[in-house]
Parts: structure tokens; sequence; C-alpha cells
């Protein structure tokens, strides 16, 4: 432990990762470097796998080191300083009755959680009985919340374009883009609007990359790169006319997965200044201790998620056998089903999952996670996600070889949880639980007969004003997604979808993911920049000659052609590790046991010569 820390952890944070040292993975941001904690994670089992990403989780609370790169961490005194001078600023927009809103936006799970964060602060105000203040924006709509569409997030036009429908008529807004990377074009079109009517806007930007990591490359059709954008914002910082909220949390326990650590931080950080605001308003000065206090409840909800290690586990190993040829249905009550939800969305675009592999439920539907589109069930056959639903149209094709996770709280209707679970156990004995208590709360028996397999939480009672009920809401939620970020990517790399830390059947969707795929092919095959790209592309287009029209298309163009191919990575890997053509690599890969089976069973064709990154802990260029 250091000796440096200058507060008293709840949980034992671990010491300064390698990959804060200067030169590791050097052109890469934090949030696509490979975390060195969880290099060996596609050879662990269940017990290490829950252990190792417990303690990439813990980085979130790790602290600066002042004798390494100055990375500015979740309790250093510029964030702790920015999240109060964030607050002050929504607290402002309480206090205006008609002009005042504050709105979250972001892609994918940075969207879903901006709607998570709405939703809970309106709710808030409504048992003040004061109007709404909260709104959300997510790239691709509302069909998002259920459905990933990664492609809107590359669109600055359209980002800009939201955020002025619904800040129509508003004086005093106060704009929270989340892009985790410090990636998204959306969001940057939305920043790039709030800077250029500083009089109507704040703009705040959240993330975990510096901004001197940033996304560089150009975003097509635009004036500006990410990273511009992000350096405009960041002029403004000292005048208070724009803040970026921004600290270190270390990369992704599996490479670039910012739905992660990415995630948590994000909600960590917005719900704790967004609180404070609120308690601002009823007259309390927002001060360091105020953040703190909140801050260290996420640590004590660390703790006390991670004390379940045994039973994560097991649940992870149930998912990954019902993954073989089943499925994983998570039913939530009240937000935890929205929670469900994000963890089972975000399966497809990171594992490569068909829809119907995960599917997260939530009880009222669409009424109660209170969409700005309502009913999107008629959308298709994955939209429907209430427990009626699942009930109607689910449940009867149930059968020994599928998981049936169901999450709730003490206070919800344990009566209709039952009756749920007894359902289920109709059609398969692989039902599980995820229950969360107050303290001196307890299961009735008859639940616990019903389910054997309990992960079961109990939360101390919390003597903290008004903002105590939330405070253990917020805790429940961010334990349940650790839970089951875990058990779904612990599922997944048991599953062989994940080669050392590295995704490596995602869906090529977007630019970030073009990018993403040819800076991994670097690091495992340890060819040049120029040679991977050339065989992204012949994996793309299933063509060993690629002609100078394919050439000359653009990145969105390759993501388009990208999109209705499934294995390109994991083929373009294969092609390259044996210097074969592309269609004998795609042969192998279909014809190995698992992604991981056919990289590895590459890297050691005799006579193939190690690649650079090999062990090295050394980094490819990627931009
Ligand atoms: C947005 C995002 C992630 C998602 C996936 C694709 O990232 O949609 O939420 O998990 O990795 O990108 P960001 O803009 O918040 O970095």
């Amino acid at each position: 432990m250091r000796g440096t820390r200058k507060y008293q952890h709840v949980i034992e944070t671990p010491d300064p990762g390698k990959w804060e040292l200067a030169g590791y993975e050097e052109s890469l941001p934090i949030s696509e470097k490979s975390n060195p904690i969880t290099r060996e994670l596609d050879k662990s089992d269940p017990s290490q796998l829950v252990q190792l990403l417990r303690d990439c989780d813990a980085e979130i609370f790790q602290e600066e080191d002042a004798n390494l790169i100055h990375y500015h961490r979740l309790y250093s005194e510029s964030v702790l300083q920015t999240m109060g001078d964030i607050a002050k600023r929504v607290q402002e927009v309480l206090k205006d009755p008609e002009g005042g809103l504050v709105v979250l936006s972001g892609c994918g799970t940075s969207g879903r959680l901006a709607l998570l964060l709405a939703n809970s602060f309106n709710l808030l105000l409504k048992g003040q009985h004061r109007a709404p203040r909260y709104c959300y924006i997510m790239s691709g709509g509302d069909r998002s919340i259920v459905s990933a569409q990664e492609s809107p997030e590359d669109d600055p036009h359209v980002g800009a374009q939201e955020l002025e429908k619904v800040c129509e008529g508003k004086k005093n807004v106060v704009f929270v883009g989340i892009s985790c990377g410090l990636s998204a074009p959306f969001i940057a079109g939305q920043l790039d609007l709030c800077m250029r009517h500083l009089d109507v806007y704040l703009p705040v930007l959240v993330g975990c990359n510096p901004v001197s990591m940033a996304r560089n490359d150009p975003i097509e059709g635009w004036h500006s790169s990410f990273r511009q954008v992000a350096e405009r914002l960041q002029a403004l910082h000292e005048s208070h006319k724009g803040f970026i909220l921004n600290p270190a949390v270390g990369p992704e326990a599996v490479s670039g997965s910012s739905r992660m650590k990415g995630g948590s931080a994000t909600k960590i950080l917005l719900e704790t200044l967004l609180l404070v605001a609120h308690k601002a308003d009823s007259n309390v000065p927002v001060t360091e201790k105020c953040l703190l206090e909140i801050l260290r409840t996420y640590e004590r909800a660390h703790k006390v998620t991670y004390s379940q290690s045994k039973k994560i586990a097991a649940l992870m190993k149930q998912t990954a056998t019902s993954l073989q040829k089943g499925h994983l249905y998570i039913l939530g009550w009240g937000t935890l089903g929205l929670v469900g939800i994000m963890a089972a969305v975000e399966c497809g675009p990171t594992f490569q999952a068909d829809w119907r592999d995960v599917r997260g439920f939530v009880t009222g539907g669409y009424d109660s996670i209170e969409n700005k589109e309502g009913d999107l069930s008629s959308l298709g056959p994955e939209f429907p996600i209430s427990h009626e639903d699942f009930v109607r149209n689910v449940l009867p094709s149930v059968s020994e070889t599928d998981a049936v996770l169901l999450i709730f709280t003490l206070d919800d209707e344990l009566n209709q949880i039952e009756k749920l679970a007894a359902l289920v156990k109709e059609k398969t004995s692989n039902i599980q639980c995820i229950s969360h208590a107050t303290a001196g709360q307890y299961l009735p028996n008859s639940l616990k007969k019903t389910i054997p397999s309990i992960i079961g939480m109990t939360w101390p009672i919390l003597f903290l004003e008004y903002e105590g009920t939330f405070i253990q809401k917020f805790q429940r939620e961010l334990s349940t997604k650790w839970i089951l970020d875990t058990v779904t990517s612990g599922a997944y790399a048991l599953r062989g979808k994940i080669f050392r830390n590295f995704m490596v059947d995602f869906k090529i969707t977007n630019s970030k993911l073009f990018h993403r795929a040819a800076s991994v092919l670097q690091r495992v095959t340890g060819q040049s920049q120029q040679r991977c790209t050339e065989v992204l592309l012949q994996s793309i287009y299933g063509e060993q000659t690629l002609s100078e029209q394919i050439r000359n298309r653009t990145i969105a163009g390759h993501v388009g052609a990208a999109a209705s191919q499934d294995k390109v990575l994991p083929v373009a890997i294969v092609s390259l590790l044996r210097n074969c053509a592309v269609q004998e690599a795609r042969s192998r890969v279909d014809s190995s046991a698992s992604i991981r089976a056919a990289i590895e069973s590459s890297l050691n064709v005799p006579g193939r010569k190690r690649g650079a990154e090999e062990g090295s802990g050394s980094e490819g260029r990627s931009r």
C-alpha cells in the first residue's frame, strides 16, 4: 500500500499499475490500453476472473500518485473541485423555474446511464413536489435503450440537432456530454453547439481520459476532431464557462469495454455531484466533505458487492454453461431492471452475441423506465421488455439449458417475485437471484425455498437526511451493475470470446470500433499499422486483393461493409499470424472450438516469429 494516500479507504485499493508508467502502450488512451491486472483473463477460472475484475473495479478509487505521471483521479483535489463547481451551476438551474434544464447525453451505455440518472433526479424532485428539470439524449434514440445502435455515435450533426430540440425555449442549460473514451462524435457535435451559445449553455464533458488522449482522428464531414473540441472546452475551464470532469480510472478489464469501469465511474461522478447540488439546493453549501461523504458510500458498495465473490463466480460459471446452447434472462424489479437491460444489450456489440442470448426485462416495461418515446414493443421481437412479455413470449420455450436471474430488493413485491420464480422453475432449475436488503430485513423462507441460489446483499442503514434513500438506490444499482458486468464478461471469457484481455469478436459498427480492431490486431500480431489495416480490410471484404476502389473508401464505407460480416477481427488475426489468405483463416476460425482457441493455435504454429507485443507489454500504434 502506498504511504502517500490522503484518504482512508473503505476498500483496499491496489497499488499503482504498470499502465501508469511513462511509455506503457504510449499511443493509446487509458480507456483503450490493456490492463496489466487482467493480462491472463482468458486463462482464468471463474473465481480468478471475479478477483481480477474486482481489483480492476477497485482502481476507480485509487488515488493520484505524485511519483508517477500526473493523472487526475477520483479523489484528486482538481476533480473534487470541478465536481463542486458543476454542482453549484446545477444548483442555479434548479432554482430557475422556467428556463432551467439539465441535459445528460451519451452513446450506448453512456446514453442508458443518462436515462437512468435523469429519471433518478426527476424522481428526487418529484418527492419534493417540484417539476422535472432533467432530460436525457441517447444517440440512435430510444430504440438504443434495448438494442445496440453503434453507428449513430459517429454523427456530430445529429447530436447537435437533438440537443437543440430538447432545449427549445430554455435559457439556462447545463449540458453534460458523457463519452468515457472522450471519443464520440455525437457528443463532440453537442459540445460544439454549446460553445457557440455560451449565453444559454454550460457545457460539461464527462469521461475517463486526459484531454491529451482524447480521440484525434478527423470526424468525417465535420470541422474538428474530438480532441480539438475538448481542447476548446478546456480553455473555458478557468473562466467557469465550461468544465471537463475526467478522472483516470485505469484501463478496462476487457480492453476498451467502456461499459464497465467507464460506466461505473460515470454513475459515481454524476450521482455524487448531482446529489450534492440538490443538497446545496436546501441551503447546505457545496463542500469537499459533502462530496467525500457520498463517494465513500460507493467504495462501501464495492466492498459489500465483492464480499459475495464466491457466489458471483458460481453465477458466472452457470451463465457460461447456459450460453453454450441456451440463454440468460435477467428479470429485474424497478431500476435494477434497466441495469439488467444495460448489461444484456452490450453483449451483442462486445461479444458478437445474438440479441436472444442475453436479454433483460423490467417490471412495468416502458412505463417504468419512463423513456421519451414510450412503448417501443411494436418495433420488433427484441423490444418487448416487461415481465409480462417475458412470461408470454419467452417462458414457453425456456428449458433446462437456459438460466434465469431475478434481481430485486426486499422492498419490492415479494409475492409477485415468488410467483414468477415458481413459473420459471417449472421450466428450468437454473434460477438464481440477486437480492438487496437493508440491515434488519430478511428474505422470507418461502422465497429461499423457491430460489436456493441467492446472492444476498445487505446494505447498512444510512443516517443521511433525505438523500439517504437515493444513496441506497444508487449503491444497489452500481452493485448490480458490477455483478452483471463481471458475470457477462467472465462468462464470455470462459466461452473463449476473449484473447488475453482483448475483446476479439466484436462488431465493427462505427469508426471507434474500426480503429480498435486495427489496434488489437497490431497488439496481438506485432505487425505494422499498414499491414494490419490491409489485412483488416481483406477480412471485411473477403478478398485477398483489394481494388483501388475499396482502398479509397472512407472509414464509414469500411464500417458499412463490416456491418454484414461476422468474425472480421478473428479472421484477420489468424490470417496475419499464419500468413495465410483470409479465406483459409475464416475456415480455420469457423472450425475452431472457440475464437480464442483459433488464435492460440495460430500463435503456436511452428516457425512463426514471435510478435513484438507477445509478453512484452509494449504497444502498437493505432492512430
Ligand atoms: C460509448 C459506447 C459504449 C459501449 C461500446 C461502444 O462509449 O457506446 O458505451 O459500451 O463500447 O461505445 P463512450 O463514448 O462513452 O466512450
